[in-house]
């Protein structure tokens, strides 16, 4: 086994087990970008080949708030599988999860391929539908610290996501309000320009970065455009609510 196949095998032993492992770069400083993709790409093929099933892409780091709190200043991208859905109005199993963290996002589901260079027209024509979502994140580091290369060799935190209902795209939604409630109490504010100025921007760079790794985006994925607020902890018994204007609400309960 090479040393980026021990890699990915330790990360995704990491969140299989929910178990916190060492950064990468602690022993391996100079681990770059695209041998952490490599990482993430191969331990992503760990999961599909236990039978999951690839729905998709996420882009991480995509707003001020995210940067600032996990002090990483790049947007990265990770792979989305069918195990990541939580079902909408349902609860997820904090057992499984190392120390998750949730953002409000919006997500797009996509009617045409899309990879490499595109404009922000040619990405809206690709979409069919837009909807209020959130992202579970937990990183498979300890203390939920990573430099670059770690945190994308670990999928960039992905763990979970929950779709709210899909609305047409044929509406602006580059500045919608945004808040994220836990038991009721409203705990992040922001808007959809939080994402890149415009989370168009963001299906514009995930098409870039796909097509860099040999990838696309394909008909009928979902791609998490990216938190738009900083990151709050989840703990047994919450309730945790995104709405976003214009598009609606989105809720899942946490339970032990
Ligand atoms: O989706 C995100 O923006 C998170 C990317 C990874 C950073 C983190 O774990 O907070
Ligand atoms: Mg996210």
């Amino acid at each position: 086994m090479d040393k980026l196949e021990r890699y990915a095998e330790i990360l995704d032993s990491a969140a299989l087990h929910a178990r916190a492992t060492p950064q990468l770069t602690h022993t391996d400083p100079d681990l770059s970008v695209a041998d952490a993709y490599r990482v993430q790409q191969l331990s992503v093929d760990r999961r599909l080949a236990r039978g999951e099933r690839r729905i998709g892409v996420k882009m991480g780091l995509t707003s001020r708030a995210k940067m600032l709190q996990v002090g990483v200043d790049e947007v990265a991208w990770g792979r989305l599988t069918d195990a990541m859905l939580i079902e909408e109005g349902t609860a997820m199993s904090r057992a499984r999860f190392v120390h998750p963290r949730v953002e409000p996002e919006v997500a797009f589901l996509m009617k045409a391929p899309l990879a490499g260079k595109v404009t922000a027209a040619a990405a809206l024509a690709a979409v069919e539908a837009i909807a209020p979502a959130m992202e579970i994140i937990d990183s498979r580091y300890e203390n939920f610290k990573f430099a670059l290369s770690d945190v994308i060799a670990d999928n960039t935190s992905s763990s979970g996501l929950v779709i709210g209902s899909w609305n047409d795209p044929a509406m602006d939604f580059s500045n919608l309000g945004v808040y994220l409630e836990i038991d009721g109490e409203v705990k992040q504010i922001g808007s959809t320009a939080a994402i890149l100025g415009h989370p168009l921007r963001s299906l514009v760079a995930a098409a870039r970065l796909v097509a860099e790794a040999g990838e696309e985006i394909s008909v009928g994925d979902i791609v998490m455009a990216g938190g738009i607020t900083a990151a709050p902890n989840l703990a047994p018994g919450q309730t945790v609510r995104t709405t976003v204007q214009g598009l609606g609400s989105v809720m899942f309960q946490v339970e032990a």
